[in-house]
């Protein structure tokens, strides 16, 4: 019998493996989720013994396969369990990748302005204004259009869907400047897909862990 699909990350918090974890939902995938709630169990216990060069969280456990990286993760699980979201085509792929590795970066730059320690107003202003011409552009690709790439939902959604959050987090106003963009998430939102995905038990309501500055804790 084959093993589940195992998704390792921290627990209470959508990070990071949010990302990979829509692609599991969207695709359908069974798959459990091994939360760690002490940094010691990781730390101390597991990551040295794991079999995997690159041992890290989130990781996935497929079968004998063990692979870390949120973005790796996620082109694993399309390619694997849902190939159309990685593009229909060769050219719906190059642009799906050119849109991933765009958020990508972005998402990293987001991340670590999360986590600094008493975030001002200004310096949350400052970080869309230094890819406000990029902004702009992606909010003007997207004019009359419900995804990325294609007429279908891809990783670059899925991708934005998450980073949208983290966006508006930081600063909703600004965010709301780009209509377009604003509108492509709650179109996403929408799916049915993601509306079981939020009823579920699997949905976590916090966008980052508990020393973030920049977070949606209730
Ligand atoms: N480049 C990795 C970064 C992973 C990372 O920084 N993970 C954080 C949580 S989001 C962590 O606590 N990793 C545990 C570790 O460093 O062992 C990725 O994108 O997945």
């Amino acid at each position: 019998m084959e093993s589940k699909v195992v998704l390792v990350y921290w627990g209470g918090l959508r990070g990071a493996a949010q990302i990979p974890r829509l692609a599991l939902e969207y695709a359908g995938v069974s798959y459990d989720q091994s939360l760690y709630t002490n940094d010691e169990d990781w730390f101390k216990r597991d990551k040295p013994t794991l079999p995997m060069v690159l041992p890290n969280l989130p990781y996935l456990k497929d079968g004998d396969l063990l692979i870390s990286e949120h973005d790796a993760i996620l082109r694993y699980v399309a390619r694997k369990y849902k190939p159309e979201l990685s593009g229909k085509t060769i050219e719906d792929f190059a642009l799906v990748e050119n849109y991933l590795c765009f958020w990508t970066k972005i998402y990293i730059e987001a991340v670590n302005l999360c986590y600094t320690p008493d975030v001002t107003e200004e310096r949350r202003v400052e970080f869309f204004k230094k890819h406000e011409e990029k902004f702009q552009r992606l909010d003007k690709a997207l004019e009359g259009k419900d995804h990325f790439v294609g007429d279908y939902t891809t990783n670059a959604d899925l991708y934005f869907y998450h980073i949208a959050s983290v966006l508006m987090c930081i600063h909703k106003d600004t965010v709301e400047k780009y209509q377009n963009l604003v509108n492509l998430f709650w179109s996403l939102d929408k799916h049915e897909w993601l509306q079981n995905f939020q009823k579920s038990d699997r949905w976590i309501h916090q966008l980052n862990g508990d020393e973030a500055s920049i977070n949606n804790k209730q």
